[in-house]
């Protein structure tokens, strides 16, 4: 059912209604470590330059939902420094000779604290934006995300950040599964591998939308309500 406060977004696969005042826009990990040249992407051997053409799209979101009054999330992941909630799996899979709680360029590789871990200053919250700590990929797992949600009475969600195929997609599909509708600005999530991240972007709006829809910043701006 179309409620009739929504607000029309073009998208794909079909059009997504917008409800402004239950829609939380979810900035996902653009951390200095992910992003920042000489941080611990780059050191895995990645090309950051993938990730950065999402700053600045991800910049003007953010000041144009600010400027709407609307909800704003934001997400980083990273570990106790104890790294008890640091599955050893996760720890030794895939990450070469320095792992999760080494130290690294910008310190102990993500460890809540650390300055690789912090959200890239073009981005930083403010004060009263709530920041979800997860030790996973999905933003639901093992966070207060869900609760977040229902205390304030979100349904609908705009996840934007990094990775489109890895943070961005177990978190649209945590977020499916708990019954949110979710809507990604293709220009506002990237990947260090372009090619997943077209793919990733196609498996969203395949088989009618299975996962959600994709629309771009502009258009998404472009329906932001002004503040009364
Ligand atoms: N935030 C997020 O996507 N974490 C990752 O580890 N992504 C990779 O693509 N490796």
């Amino acid at each position: 059912m179309i409620e009739k406060s929504s607000i029309k977004i073009e998208a794909e696969p079909y059009p997504f209604a917008f409800l402004p005042g239950q829609c939380a826009l979810l900035i996902l990990d653009m951390q200095r470590d992910f992003l920042e040249p000489g941080g611990f992407g780059e050191m895995l051997g990645n090309d950051v330059s993938q990730l950065r053409k999402a700053i600045e799209p991800n910049r003007q979101l953010l000041a144009a939902w600010r400027e709407a009054g609307l909800t704003v999330l934001h997400a980083r992941e990273g570990h106790r420094p104890d790294l008890s909630d640091l599955p050893a799996a996760k720890r030794n899979r895939g990450w070469g000779k320095t792992s999760i709680g080494d130290t690294g360029p910008m310190g102990r590789i993500l460890i809540r604290g650390q300055k690789g871990h912090d959200i890239i200053p073009e981005l930083a919250p403010l004060p009263g934006e709530a920041i979800i700590d997860k030790p996973g990929k999905g933003a639901f797992h093992a966070t207060d995300l869900l609760s977040i949600l229902r205390n304030l009475d979100i349904k609908q969600m705009v996840i934007t950040g990094v990775t489109t195929e890895v943070c961005v997609h177990t978190t649209l599909r945590e977020a499916n599964d708990r019954g949110y509708d979710c809507l990604i600005p293709s220009d506002c999530v990237a990947s260090y591998f372009p090619q997943f991240h077209e793919v990733a972007l196609k498996m969203v709006t395949a088989q009618g939308g299975i996962f959600g829809w994709v629309t771009d910043s502009a258009r998404l701006k472009a329906a932001l309500p002004k503040k009364a």
